[in-house]
């Protein structure tokens, strides 16, 4: 691919520049801004020249959207409050203040938490109790009815759904958010817009500028050959990638569901639009945008349509007019595929942050398992990544669980990886021979045998079995997996993650069963409605809610404590023992062990195996505060974290 000289750049930025003064693009008064504008485009002005290039080189009206493009940043920054642009500036000056051990994720559907927008103001103290500082809200917009994915089809990315209130309670409460240090964290769906979005009604009538920002064909035939190599996402929902119009009879892309119709990004035109609607959301306070579906933004007949290399182009694209007109916000990879496919997303020109499904998938794998072998080997294989970028480190999310681990670690560790994806499907459906858990069936593929697994981290870990079918040291044992896997994201390097309602030993809810709408998609039984019984049950620690939380406080209290666990590069290390996990952490000159027992055995360790590898004694066990002597025994699903002792 050739490239755009700096030189050959330089002259379209002034070209265009002297264009777009001619044609009066700034008010007299706005002079000063037109300036500090083009004081942040200029430089980047022809890496992004560059970037669009690579995608749209073969338009032939490449340079009429290079200048659109330039008009509609113009137009962004313009619209973007002073306040943010304060906050900018403040951002430049720490931009990985995300990496802190004070770090501290959360998620919720505000509807199913709050009711209203309004409402989730009186939430803020409960998230301050809990130190959370970044809050993940899903989708708020306005969504076709009674259909919409969850909120994840967006006819209007200007509106919030009017149950839950409007853009003007959504910009208060991102404000107080704020004051209460909490970063606003939203979903940017453009990968597919609802069918009832204007673009697309517009579509569906027949202008053929809109069908051109969609991928609409008049027969089966090109959507048969792309079919060769396409996966299904939801098959249970409908059979293929392609929805039939029947007022148009043409076929129109949905790679989700029939009513989320696929942007067609090799059309520039839709990649300024959509830019238009993310400068919207950011310019409402969002620091964080959640880039969802991330994989599937680019088509090539003949490939499988995932993880293209214009994919990278694209997210790069973004990353860089972000940087212009926004400089504070940061983009979350949402991409849930093979570890090498996720990792390829994260990067400093990319996204800063990726949710992290390969440590996810593999300690549920090894609870199940009671063996660390595949994630260890999962981590030592992709745990790595750019130093000013950060994984997301989560347990489970408002979506499916996937077995998204790479075949090779799996067969290098002595796992046939096809049985195995069956055995932990068994596992967690509550099927196979003494589980545990109690998860729900997602996305059952008859021709592939291919399915997902939905469950709270409670139902999942053992809670409910426990609960209804045994008795209290089963209730314990479930409390201390949960315990275990939350312990693990928070105190691995990264940002941990929690679902609401997860603190709380939060069971599944079959109810979504009984209401049309839902009971279609079984991730409804893992996304909680509010629980106030269980919220006032955490003070009391005979409760499976107030056990669970108070001992997730306590990981937090000991996170925040130690910025060794958020930051500390994770050497795994052996023990000798299947059903542990071991790392030694180092940063800078400090090194500190931590131990995670997957199972419902305790075991052994000598003291040598902490000494040889801290170098130093004595040492000091931080979660029971006890000083190491002679052997130390893990406990069941117990995790411990060691340090040298301060003489
Ligand atoms: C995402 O998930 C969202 O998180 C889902 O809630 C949406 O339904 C979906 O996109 C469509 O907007 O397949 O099973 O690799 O795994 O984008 C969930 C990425 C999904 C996909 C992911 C998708």
């Amino acid at each position: 691919m050739q490239k755009i000289t700096s030189y050959q750049a330089q002259q379209t930025y002034i070209q265009i520049l002297a264009d777009l003064e001619q044609r009066n693009i700034y008010q007299e008064n706005e002079k000063e801004q037109w300036n500090a504008f083009l004081q942040r485009l200029q430089p980047n002005f022809s890496e992004l020249l560059n970037l669009l290039y690579q995608l749209y080189f073969d338009k032939f009206d490449f340079y009429y959207h290079i200048q659109q493009l330039w008009v509609s940043l113009w137009h962004a920054y313009k619209k973007r409050p002073q306040n943010l642009k304060k906050f900018d500036q403040k951002r430049e000056k720490n931009p990985l203040w995300f990496q802190d051990q004070n770090t501290l994720a959360a998620v919720c559907y505000l509807d199913r938490y709050a009711g209203t927008i309004k409402n989730f103001e009186t939430k803020i103290p409960y998230l301050q109790e809990l130190n959370i500082n970044i809050l993940h809200l899903m989708p708020l917009f306005q969504t076709p009815q009674p259909q919409n994915d969850g909120g994840y089809a967006i006819s209007n990315y200007r509106k919030t759904d009017s149950k839950i209130g409007t853009i003007k309670d959504l910009k208060k409460l991102i404000k107080n958010l704020k004051k209460a240090n909490i970063s606003v964290a939203l979903d940017f769906v453009f990968n597919h817009t609802a069918h009832d979005h204007l673009w697309a009604q517009k579509a569906k009538k027949g202008q053929q500028k809109y069908k051109n920002y969609y991928y609409i064909f008049p027969d089966r035939t090109l959507p048969d050959q792309y079919e060769q190599n396409l996966r299904e996402i939801f098959p249970e929902e409908k059979p293929g990638n392609f929805t039939y119009l029947p007022e148009s009879k043409q076929w129109v892309w949905t790679t989700f569901n029939t009513y989320q119709w696929d942007l067609n990004f090799s059309n520039p035109e839709v990649f300024i639009a959509i830019t238009q609607e993310m400068f919207f959301i950011a310019n409402l306070g969002v620091e964080i945008l959640r880039m969802d579906a991330v994989p599937f933004i680019w088509k090539e007949l003949g490939t499988s349509c995932e993880n293209l290399p214009q994919v990278h182009t694209l997210l790069k694209a973004f990353n860089l007019v972000a940087k212009i007109v926004a400089p504070s916000l940061i983009l979350i990879s949402e991409a849930i595929v093979h570890p090498n496919d996720v990792n390829s997303y994260i990067s400093d020109k990319e996204c800063k942050i990726s949710y992290n499904p390969l440590m996810m998938a593999t300690s549920w794998e090894a609870l199940a398992t009671r063996e660390t072998k595949l994630l260890q080997k999962s981590i030592e294989s992709y745990f790595e990544i750019d130093q000013n970028c950060s994984w997301l480190n989560y347990v489970r999310v408002h979506d499916d669980i996937g077995w998204t681990y790479s075949d090779e670690n799996a067969w290098e560790v002595g796992i046939n990886p096809y049985d195995h994806r069956q055995f932990l499907n068994d596992f967690y459906l509550g099927t196979f021979p003494g589980s545990f858990a109690r998860g729900v069936s997602f996305q059952y593929n008859p021709k592939t045998g291919d399915q997902r697994v939905c469950g709270t981290c409670a139902s999942l870990a053992g809670l409910e079995k426990a609960i209804h079918q045994e008795g209290q040291l089963e209730i314990d044992l479930a409390i201390k997996r949960i315990s275990l896997l939350y312990g693990l994201a928070i105190t691995s390097k990264g940002i941990p993650l929690l679902y609401l309602g997860d603190e709380l030993a939060t069971l599944n809810d079959l109810s979504y069963l009984q209401q049309p709408q839902l009971s279609s998609d079984s991730r409804w039984a893992h996304r909680p409605i509010f629980d106030q019984k269980r919220f006032e049950q955490r003070t009391d620690p005979t409760t499976p809610a107030g056990k669970t939380y108070q001992s997730f406080q306590q990981l937090i209290k000991i996170r925040r404590a130690h910025p060794i666990l958020a930051l500390g590069k994770m050497i795994p290390l052996h023990t000798g023992f299947k059903s542990l996990l071991a790392f030694l952490r180092q940063h800078q000159s400090q090194k500190i062990i931590t131990l995670y027992n997957f199972s419902e055995q305790s075991a052994e360790i000598s003291q040598d195996f902490f000494t040889y590898h801290l170098g130093q004694s004595p040492i000091e066990e931080l979660i029971t505060n006890q000083e190491l002597k002679n052997t130390y025994k893990i406990e069941p699903y117990q995790i411990s974290i060691f340090h040298i002792k301060n003489k």
